[in-house]
């Protein structure tokens, strides 16, 4: 089975419709009234925390993420259709971030929930809209708001209660067989497990997810074995398991073993260094594991660590840890949850302008101001042009740019837009 647990994808909120310019017609009448009408809503941006995902697999192949347009207003008052909403799945435990900002913009630990993450853009007003009084025959028409494209990245960050790990062939997956339903691939053979395994255990109707992962080796913050890569991945558990071979069976020393995992996981992070951790001593039907067990608890007991001789080949002595996880859990605080940075609710005009000259002598102006402007304008439209030139000149950018030496002919930019100047 493949798997990715990080990823990148860009993803994008429907734009609004734009409102349309039109006038009511009958038979006999020439010019009715004003008659567009307003463009729809774009569709939002959702996350989805999906059960049956264990993978970001499929986000490597499908990078692009929109959801619909807002359908743009038409004649005789007609509104236009929203855009829907686009759904996109996550496996539990994903994270979004910005890229562009590193803001944490959603969390999906949480089984079902949903989370908007992009709002879809508002319809512009249809013509209809802007009849007042004195005008009653207005000829423009609003712009839909405009989405851009957002790069996120994904990063999946299983949430579980209790993290296994250990060195390679110690009996991690065959404890998470024998604690839960889950079928992990056991063999005598070293990085048997690729990616990380999730179960469900219970005891007296209390029940927790355990996650068992690659094993790992000495080194591997710097990429030896599989790396460390797949710590993240335990990183939001509350209780660590640590599983030793106390029968030494492939010559190794379970108390030095027990000292290199703990080194790894502090070159990791601090909070893997710090999360509470139980010793399993696995393999007890072997010989030389009641030797082992006595040095190992001499070494642990005295710094307060607390130990459970098991054998997952005999299914031996794994109750009284079970009942110390469930005692633990009890009273450990929950799983990390990140905080979630505030909704982009789409573009925010900020108040203002600014004026300079590029390298080709031309005036740019720029702005929330501006932006709005040009958002709103319907350059088709002639009455939508002179509604934008009134702008510019009650903004004060007409006066503004005089202040600065703008003479006729000169060139203006405005976004895209590149225009003379007339004075
Ligand atoms: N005798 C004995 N053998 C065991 C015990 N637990 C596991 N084994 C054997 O040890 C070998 C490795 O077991 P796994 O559960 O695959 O070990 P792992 O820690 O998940 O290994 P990786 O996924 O490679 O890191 C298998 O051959 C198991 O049958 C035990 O309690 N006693
Ligand atoms: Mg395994």
């Amino acid at each position: 089975m493949q798997f990715l647990d990080k990823t990148k994808i860009v993803i994008k909120a429907g734009n609004g419709g734009d409102g349309c310019s039109a006038f009511h017609r009958e038979k006999y009448i020439n010019k009715g009234g004003p008659s567009g009408g307003d463009g729809g809503k774009g569709g939002n941006l959702v996350f989805v925390a999906d059960p049956q995902l264990s993978t970001l697999l499929e986000f490597k192949y499908q990078r692009h993420y929109r959801a619909p347009n807002g359908e743009n207003g038409k004649a005789e008052l007609q509104t236009g259709r929203d855009g829907e909403d686009l759904f996109v799945h996550v496996p539990i435990g994903t994270i979004v971030r910005d890229v562009e900002t590193g803001a944490i913009l959603a969390d999906m630990s949480e089984a079902g929930r949903k989370k908007v993450v992009l709002y879809g853009g508002r319809g512009g007003k249809g013509n209809a809209r802007f009849a007042t009084a004195t005008r009653q025959s207005p000829e423009f028409a609003q712009n839909g708001q405009r989405n851009e494209d957002r790069e996120v990245e994904l990063e999946l960050k299983t949430i579980a209660d209790v993290g296994i790990i250990g060195l390679p062939s110690v009996g991690k997956s065959t404890i998470l067989s024998v604690l839960t339903s889950a079928k992990p691939k056991i063999a005598a053979y070293h990085f048997t497990t690729l990616t990380p395994n999730l179960g469900v255990a219970s005891r007296h109707g209390r029940t927790f997810v355990l996650a068992d992962i690659p094993g790992l080796i000495e080194g591997a913050a710097e990429g030896a074995g599989l790396g460390h890569d797949f710590l993240r991945h335990i990183e939001r558990t509350r209780i660590l398991v640590h599983v030793l071979d106390i029968s030494g069976s492939e010559g190794r020393d379970p108390l030095d073993d027990f000292y290199k995992i703990n080194n790894e996981l502090s070159k990791f992070s601090d909070t893997l260094a710090s999360l509470p951790q139980i010793v399993l001593a696995n393999k007890m039907d072997l010989p030389q594991s009641e030797d082992n067990l006595e040095r190992l608890r001499a070494a642990l007991e005295p710094q307060g660590c607390t130990i459970f001789p098991v054998s997952a080949a005999t299914t031996q002595g794994f109750s009284a840890m079970l009942d110390c996880v469930v005692q633990m859990l009890d009273i450990l605080p929950p799983v990390t949850i990140y905080e979630e940075a505030e909704l982009d609710l789409g573009p925010q005009y900020e108040r203002g302008f600014t004026i300079h000259r590029d390298d080709s002598g031309a005036y740019v102006v720029e702005g929330g101001d501006i932006d709005k402007l040009l958002d709103t304008t319907d350059p088709d439209s002639d009455v939508s042009m002179r509604r934008f030139q009134q702008h510019l000149i009650k903004g004060g950018v007409i006066s503004a740019l005089r202040e600065m030496g703008c003479k006729e002919g000169d060139s203006i930019k405005l976004g895209d837009w590149e225009f003379d100047f007339v004075d």
